[in-house]
Formats: structure tokens, sequence, C-alpha cells
């Protein structure tokens, strides 16, 4: 199934039922007093947060919604049955816009909350209420309130603690597979990873972090070339971003080169990403493994302009360790703000 994290749906809440004209029988009164009974009210349509869901991938080609109408009144003051709500399940993290003004209408984080994006219309009332003293027999009822139609953008927004971004190619699937329970897909040629993937990592006293991995950035990604710029947003709930660069790419020349172009495309994407805390992770170490200085020489050019960094492999499992508690360190240090 494609990986889906924006969509645009169109929702119709339900009318409301019409109201009853109708006047009571009784015998030896052709016409008794006005009984017609109220149109129930129309549905509401109710974004939910399911915890089923990781994408908006269910949508598949469903795009329009439509909750049921309120019945109408009936005689002998009989109000019509409410139309049924109509819930439509999201993910955690789904961003709710009007699609036509623009407007937030929410942003759904918890498991089973819930947006009343569009309500039902009241049902019209009958007869019985417009009897006065002057007219007893009143032949008017109102009609049910229509519904609202609305177009409504649903957008994905991961929430995740911790973001994975780099060049492709870099490794972050490969980290996101060893530090997480997640089994992303991992093959050594460009853009493998079309999808964005979560990974939970748990620690001994049950406190776990949840990692994005970010597929990979390219030079005018923010601009929207190649993937990254539609994955971006996935880093925008996190607190902690780590920047992988490989350093089999890593030119003695120019040592930060990779990192800068991935520091560019956050800038240019806005926002607050290039504020965010983050670190350089240099991957593959371990094809370095015989030039230990070209290693150390490049860890010290990246804290020569006070950027935090620190040397893995994550193929072969060099330093995740440290990795792991540094970043157990870091968040919650984070979260004491
Ligand atoms: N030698 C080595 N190869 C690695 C390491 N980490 C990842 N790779 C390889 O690099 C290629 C790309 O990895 P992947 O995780 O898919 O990169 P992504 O595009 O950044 O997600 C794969 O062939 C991995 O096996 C590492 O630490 N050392
Ligand atoms: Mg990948």
């Amino acid at each position: 199934m494609d990986f889906i994290d924006e969509v645009v749906i169109r929702v119709r809440s339900g009318d409301g039922g019409r109201g009853c004209v109708s006047f009571r029988r009784e015998r030896f009164r052709p016409k008794g007093g006005p009984d017609g009974g109220d149109g129930g009210k129309g549905g509401d349509i109710i974004l939910r947060v399911s915890p089923e869901r990781e994408t908006l991938s269910h949508f598949g080609s469903r795009r329009y919604f439509k909750a049921q109408n309120g019945e109408p009144g009936r005689g002998d003051q009989k109000t019509g049955k409410d139309g049924n709500d109509c819930i439509i399940e999201v993910p955690p993290g789904t961003k709710v816009y009007d699609e036509d003004t623009g407007e937030l209408l929410g942003d759904l984080i918890h498991i089973s909350e819930e947006l009343v994006v569009a309500k039902g219309g009241k049902g019209g009332k009958g007869n019985t209420h417009f009897a006065t003293s002057t007219n007893r027999a009143p032949r008017y009822a109102q009609k049910g309130m229509k519904g609202e139609e609305k177009r409504l953008r649903l957008s994905l927004i991961y929430i995740a603690d911790v973001g994975i971004i780099g060049l492709p190619n870099v490794g972050k699937s490969t980290l996101l597979s060893r530090i997480t329970n997640a089994r992303p897909k991992i093959e050594s040629y460009l853009f493998t990873t079309i999808v964005p993937g979560l990974g939970v990592l748990n620690f001994e006293d049950e406190i776990r972090l949840i990692i994005a991995d970010i597929p990979g950035l390219i030079e005018g990604a923010s601009k929207g070339k190649g993937l990254g710029l539609r994955f971006l947003k996935h880093a925008e709930r996190t607190k902690l971003l780590l920047h992988i660069v490989d350093i089999s790419n890593v030119s003695l020349e120019d040592p930060l080169k990779d990192y800068m172009t991935l520091r560019k495309e956050l800038s240019a994407y806005g926002g607050s990403l290039s504020q965010k805390p983050h670190m350089v992770i240099l991957n593959k170490i371990d094809l370095k493994e015989k030039e230990p200085l070209m290693i150390e020489n490049t860890i010290s050019k990246f804290k020569e302009i006070g950027v935090e960094v620190m040397g893995i492999s994550a193929l072969k499992g060099y330093g995740l360790e440290e990795l792991k508690s540094v970043l157990y360190k870091k968040l919650n240090l984070l979260e004491e703000g």
C-alpha cells in the first residue's frame, strides 16, 4: 500500500430532519390540536485518533464522507431519529486544516481524542411549537437545518522525540533498525527508503523514545527536489535531530560539506527546524578503521564549529550503546527544559 501522510477529503454532516405538520385525531373533533413532532438532528462528522492507524494510507481512494440525515418528525409528537455520526479514524499526530480557508481546526495527538469537524443540522420544529391564541391550528413546521460541507486537509506529522536525517544512503535506516524495534528496508542504492519510519527505543526504566527515520534529504530538497521536502515535516515535532554523515564520503579538503548541505536545506525549509537541538553522527567508521587519524580529524572539525559529534558504525554496532545513553541523557535534559 502506498504511504500516505497528506490527504484532502470532503465531508458532509447530516441534515436535520424536517418538523412535522400534524393534528391530533380525536373522536367527535375532526381536527384536534397540532401534534407534529420535531425532526431529528443530523449526524456529526467526527475525527477520532485510533491506535490502529499509523499513516493516512487507509483512506485509499475514499475521499467523501457523509453523516446520516436526521429523520423527519411524525404525528403524535414523535421526534424523528437523530442521524448517525460518521466517525473517521486518523493516526496520532494528524493536523486538520480547512482546505478552503487554510484554518487549522485541530491537532489530534492522543489516542481516542475526537474533533467534531462538521456539525449535523438541527432538526426542524414540528407544528406543535407554533400554535398561538390566534392560530390554534398552524399548518407550519420548520425545515431541518442543512448539514455543513467542508474540504479538509489531513496532514500527518509523526510524533517522535528524535529525528534521523541525512543524505541518502548514509545509514539512517540501518541505525533505526539497530537501536529500535523498527525493521525498515535497507539497501545500498539511493532512495530505498521512500517512507519515513518510526521505531521505539526502550530503556530499562521503561522510558521510551520514539525515533523517526526521515528519508534522504538531497540538495534542493527544500525547493521540492527529490523526496526530502515532502518528509521534512516529520521532523517538526522532534526535540532532537541526529544528522547522519557517512564518513566514507567525507573529503579531507572539506569535511563539513555534507553537513553544511543539510543545514542549508533545513534553513531553507524554514520554521524551527534549523534551530532544533542537533548532533552529528559520523556513521560507517568501520570503513575507516585503518585511518583513525582521519576520523579524529573530522571529529575535531565539527567540535571547532561547536557541534556535538560522535562516531559510530551502525552496521558493526560500534558506539551504539554510547549513542543510546547520550540520547537518554539529552532527552531527559531537554524535557526538564
Ligand atoms: N560499512 C558500513 N555500511 C553501512 C553502515 N551503515 C549502513 N551501511 C550500509 O549503507 C547502505 C545504506 O544504508 P541505509 O541504512 O539504507 O541508508 P539510508 O538511505 O540513509 O537509510 C546499506 O548498504 C547499509 O548496509 C555502517 O556503519 N558501515
Ligand atoms: Mg533509509
